[in-house]
């Protein structure tokens, strides 16, 4: 279980696979997000036949609600939700402090407000594992503290160093043996703090590891540097996700830097928002041009929507406000994602993949994305 194996390599990149209790996934991937225990608006079968392999959950919603005991009383989340496949949920410190509720963080944990109710919650590493088991994912994460950006060096040292001591809590309360814990690398963009945090955090030898704390509103011209240090400091023979990471020309550089795991919101809350990905960029179904394109958004794209649908119609579907709008685009923006992971893997399986990935950015480019 929890076995990585690297089938090819382009410079630092990698095809692998990985097994996880719930099945064998091949990376680099590009995970969905599932806040609600719902990749919002798409169907466990059309998370199938999009290509998803792995679901992200988080520990801070639905602990929340519906409460980790109805999830656990369906035998966690792939009962609940009806999708059968693997999953992976964070911790909860990371939305707790995004979504701006966070109230006090202490050596204890993290003490906020809940946004349903406005009770005061305690989250703590245990509290964080104790729900993580409960929801029963394949790969539960530690318990963290990604801090905003900017901050000062001293507040990202105290910072990693406790989330080097919360990490130790998680594994002491940790029971499942049939749940990967992966911890999170953090130090910010700073290169010390980053060799600092592998530093404590390699001995716990786990089966895979996350690089957090970037994506935050750093510069990319900060960020990259900071992934290729992390990267460069954690082991060959583990997978290695970038969380929170998933715009399609993050998805190529990290790859590049020998990322396996991403996740975002981006694919369904762009198309949401009625945009939708191509290799020409991103395709604003509000403006005027689509409403009269008799052509799918993408013809080199398989998924539902792009085989059954014009442009003038999904852009028609936006602007009456109707759900099946942003259903397909997210639809189409999920397949977009998981066939350029599939075509990263092609490449480096071919030995192509920098000239791919840069024949790919020229283009995608081109019309000042
Ligand atoms: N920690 C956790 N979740 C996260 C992050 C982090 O640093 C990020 C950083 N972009 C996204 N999601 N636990
Ligand atoms: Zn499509």
């Amino acid at each position: 279980m929890f076995e990585f194996s690297i089938q090819a390599t382009a410079g630092r990149a990698r095809v692998a696979s990985f097994t996880t209790p719930r099945g064998q996934v091949t990376t680099p991937m590009f995970m969905p997000v599932g806040t609600q225990g719902t990749v919002k608006g798409i169907s466990p079968d059309e998370l199938h036949a999009v290509g998803s392999q792995m679901i992200l959950g988080n520990t801070y919603h639905l602990m929340l609600r519906p409460g980790e005991a109805m999830v656990a009383a369906h035998g966690g989340l792939p009962g609940f939700t009806a999708y059968p496949g693997p999953f992976l949920t964070d911790s909860g410190g990371f939305q707790v402090m995004s979504l701006g509720h966070m109230r006090r963080i202490t050596e204890e944990g993290v003490v906020f407000k809940s946004h349903l109710d406005g009770s005061l919650i305690n989250l703590t590493p245990e509290r964080s594992i104790q729900v993580q088991e409960a929801l029963g994912a394949d790969i539960i994460m530690a318990f963290d503290e990604c801090p905003p950006y900017p901050a000062t060096t001293e507040y990202v040292k105290a910072s990693l160093e406790r989330t080097v001591r919360w990490l130790e809590r998680c594994l002491n309360v940790k029971s499942r043996d049939d749940q990967a814990l992966f911890p999170i690398i953090q130090g910010g963009t700073d290169e010390t703090l980053r060799a600092l945090s592998l530093e404590l955090t390699l001995p716990v030898n786990p089966h895979g590891f996350a690089i957090g704390g970037l994506a935050v509103g750093e510069p990319k011209t900060e960020m990259f540097p900071a992934v290729a240090f992390s990267t460069s400091g954690l082991p060959e023979n583990k997978p290695r996700y970038l969380m929170g990471v998933g715009h399609p020309e993050d998805l190529l550089a990290g790859i590049a830097l020998g990322v396996d795991m991403f996740d975002c919101v981006y694919p369904t809350r762009t198309g949401r928002f009625g945009y939708a990905l191509t290799d020409q960029g991103r395709i604003n179904m509000n403006s005027s041009a689509p409403r009269t394109q008799l052509q799918p958004i993408d013809e080199s794209c398989d998924c539902y929507a792009c085989r059954h649908y014009t442009r003038a119609y999904l852009a028609h579907l936006v602007r009456a406000e109707e759900m099946l709008g942003p259903r397909m685009l997210s639809l189409h923006n999920l397949r977009y994602l998981h066939r350029l992971t599939e075509r990263a893997r092609d490449a480096i399986s071919n030995g192509t993949f920098h000239s791919w990935a840069r024949a790919w950015a020229d283009v995608y480019f081109k019309n000042g994305v």
